[in-house]
């Protein structure tokens, strides 16, 4: 009812669904901490069992929920951390229904990150759950546990024959692979959002954003084109709408906010001799404020302009998107990812001005505005049509949407290779 009442304040019309925030304070050893830049209890740094190391500060914002700063990676053969990013976060969730009867931001209007929810132990298996300030719909602050930092496993990391790079007395080398996993659970309507960060110990950052929780009661009248039957018969139909999550990255390579962003594309190139088709991949350096869209084989990276790995390649990380629904009700929405300068005032990809200063644009396509890129900010925006099922009574399953940051040259061979291979002979073309 809290949440119905916070609905109906804010928007004054009838009810609808809503989102949650985030999370905030944690803990590890004080040198790591002061590495980090933060305090010990804002402080995460874990070593995850196939030696790398990863290690950010975190802390709850009352809007955007849980944000991550001063994120580095430091893989078993690295003499210090590599700083990935400055600033990792939710930028906005829109929740629009077909029927056109409402359109929620659930970060800036519903106050996400305010409406944390406590964790239970059984919420964090093998993990430590973390306090933080929420006000929410009481009086005053007060600390909610609730961020669970912990490690899951991931299944296979690698499985390979090391005849095949030219060891002379070969083995079969394999390893599981493990995460370091940071969530919070939030709630906005009858909605709960699980806001969760996964670093893995291969260098992959996923962000993912599930939604769970309830369907709206208020939602039962769509007609056949904007919903579905839920329930016995036909009589209600649970209105149709849509989840459209911003995320919000700036990056600082080898602790540089100095990057180029790339965009690389593959085509068909002819027919070979022997009657094979060929591809090309072509590369346009993105040298301006952009609005990208995603397309069959086309991916973007972030290149450091200062740090280079020991074979000589320039570092970059590699945005990896998932499945989009693309949301064409806004201007905002109708781009999946926007390459910005960096401002300060530029926080959020919708209701941006009133949340910032007066000095920003208030939608993330207006941020794009022709200003040369020299220290770019990554807006990913994954949408997900939502048509209800019957399965999504009661409490509905959780629904995931999300992206991943992908290493690319950042270490001159896999982070994960065992000792015996990691050497020059091993990495390159191996001995015919
Ligand atoms: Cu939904």
């Amino acid at each position: 009812m809290r949440a119905l009442l916070r609905r109906l304040a804010l928007t004054g019309a009838s009810a609808l669904l809503a989102l949650p925030p985030a999370a905030a304070s944690a803990a590890s050893a004080a040198d790591a901490a002061s590495t980090a830049g933060c305090s010990a209890s804002s402080a995460v740094v874990k070593k995850l069992p196939n030696g790398t190391t990863w290690q950010m500060c975190w802390r709850n914002s009352p809007t955007a929920g849980l944000i991550l700063t001063d994120i580095s990676y430091r893989p078993t053969y690295e003499s210090k951390p590599i700083k990935v990013l400055s600033s990792a976060r939710l930028a906005q969730i829109n929740v629009p229904y077909d029927d056109g009867s409402v359109d929620y931001n659930d970060l800036t209007e519903e106050q996400l990150g305010d409406y944390a929810l406590p964790l239970n132990a059984k919420d964090c298996p093998g993990g430590t759950l973390k306090s933080f300030l929420v006000t929410g719909d009481a009086e005053r602050p007060h600390p909610v546990k609730g961020l669970c930092v912990t490690t899951q496993a991931r299944g296979f990391a690698y499985h390979g024959d090391s005849s095949d790079t030219g060891e002379e007395h070969a083995r079969t080398d394999s390893a599981q692979g493990q995460d370091l996993v940071l969530y919070t659970v939030t709630f906005a309507g009858w909605y709960h959002y699980i806001t969760q960060w996964n670093f893995s110990d291969d260098g992959t950052i996923t962000a993912k954003e599930g939604a769970t929780g309830n369907l709206s009661p208020y939602d039962f009248d769509a007609s056949d084109s904007t919903g579905w039957p839920i329930g016995n018969g036909k009589t209600g139909k649970a209105v149709s709408h849509q989840h459209n999550v911003f995320w919000r990255l700036d990056f600082a390579s080898d602790g540089s906010s100095g990057s180029k962003v790339e965009q690389y594309d593959t085509k068909p190139d002819g027919i070979s001799r022997q009657g094979i088709p060929r591809l090309k991949t072509t590369r346009k350096t993105v040298a301006k404020e952009f609005a990208g869209d995603s397309a069959n084989d086309r991916w973007w990276r972030i290149v450091s302009t200062s740090g280079k790995n020991e074979d000589g390649h320039p570092r970059s990380w590699e945005i990896v998107q998932q499945h989009t629904d693309k949301y064409y009700g806004h201007g905002y929405t109708r781009h999946d990812m926007y390459f910005t300068q960096y401002k300060s005032c530029e926080k959020f990809a919708s209701d941006n001005a009133i949340n910032g200063s007066g000095s920003c644009q208030d939608t993330v396509d207006r941020f794009v505005n022709g200003q040369r890129l020299t220290h770019p900010v990554v807006w990913v925006n994954v949408g997900f049509h939502h048509i209800a099922r019957d399965e999504d009574q009661t409490p509905m399953p959780v629904h995931w949407q999300g992206f991943q940051i992908v290493p690319r040259d950042v270490t001159s061979m896999s982070p994960l290779t065992p000792g015996r291979l990691h050497n020059p002979a091993h990495n390159g073309q191996p001995p015919q």
